[in-house]
């Protein structure tokens, strides 16, 4: 139990009897919202930051609000749909692999940064696999934020060194005559996987291939799957 320092006994604001800090004095109805941790670095560096450019008026509060608007915008759903199209239309497709950004572009998929989007084609010859060794770059503008284990200095490490282990991790076992080819992200360039269209797809409309087509297929650890499929 915690009360605040100067609410006890000063006639007005009876004591908190409940657990929350906060450094005002009122009484509140509602659950606080924790504050988990205390702010790291790098949040009290971008606090900071963010703070300095508003008072320098190099953008104001609304622009940025504005702008993380846009990135939460982007899903996988996205991207999903880009890949259907490749499927249903070769010369989308084609255009795709040519110029990834331009196609996205084409396709009503806005690029709000500098990155040019690299498609990468698995084929039964060829699997590829994306990582940012560096960090977490990841083609944000088509799948949106990446996940947890993408960052992690674990995937970022291995899929490098031993792809096929890291596959096999997800479930996917590549056959040797396969050939893995992982492809390292960069500020500027980012990939994105086209995965092959599974068998037993040719009745799907455009939409439902898209249902089909996971976050995880598009940075190349798992294939497309129906649902179908026989063990
Ligand atoms: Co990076």
């Amino acid at each position: 139990m915690t009360t605040h320092p100067g609410s006890a006994g000063d006639g007005q604001h009876p004591p908190h009897d409940h657990d929350h800090d906060h450094d005002h004095d009122h009484d509140h109805p509602h659950a606080p919202i924790a504050q988990e941790t205390e702010p790291s670095y790098f949040e009290l560096m971008e606090t900071a930051i963010r703070e300095l450019l508003v008072e320098r008026k190099l953008f104001g509060p609304d622009e940025i609000r504005r702008q993380i608007e846009v990135l939460d915008s982007r899903t996988p759903a996205l991207g999903a749909k880009v890949v259907a199209r490749a499927w249903v239309d070769p010369s989308f497709r084609e255009k795709l692999l040519e110029n990834g950004r331009e196609a996205c572009e084409e396709f009503g998929v806005s690029f709000y940064d500098d990155t040019e989007l690299i498609v990468l084609e698995n084929t039964e010859a060829v699997h590829n696999l994306i990582v940012c060794t560096l960090c977490s770059c990841y083609p944000r503008p088509v799948l949106g934020l990446p996940p947890d284990w993408y960052k992690a200095r674990n995937y970022r490490a291995r899929a490098v060194i031993e792809p096929r282990k890291v596959l096999a991790e997800f479930g996917t076992f590549i056959p040797d005559e396969v050939e893995v080819r992982v492809s390292d992200s960069t500020a500027a360039v980012r990939f994105l996987v086209l995965p092959m269209r599974p068998a037993g797809t040719d009745h799907y409309d455009e939409e439902q291939l898209a249902s089909l087509v996971t976050r995880d297929a598009m940075i190349g650890v798992i294939p497309v799957r129906t649902g179908q499929e026989t063990a």
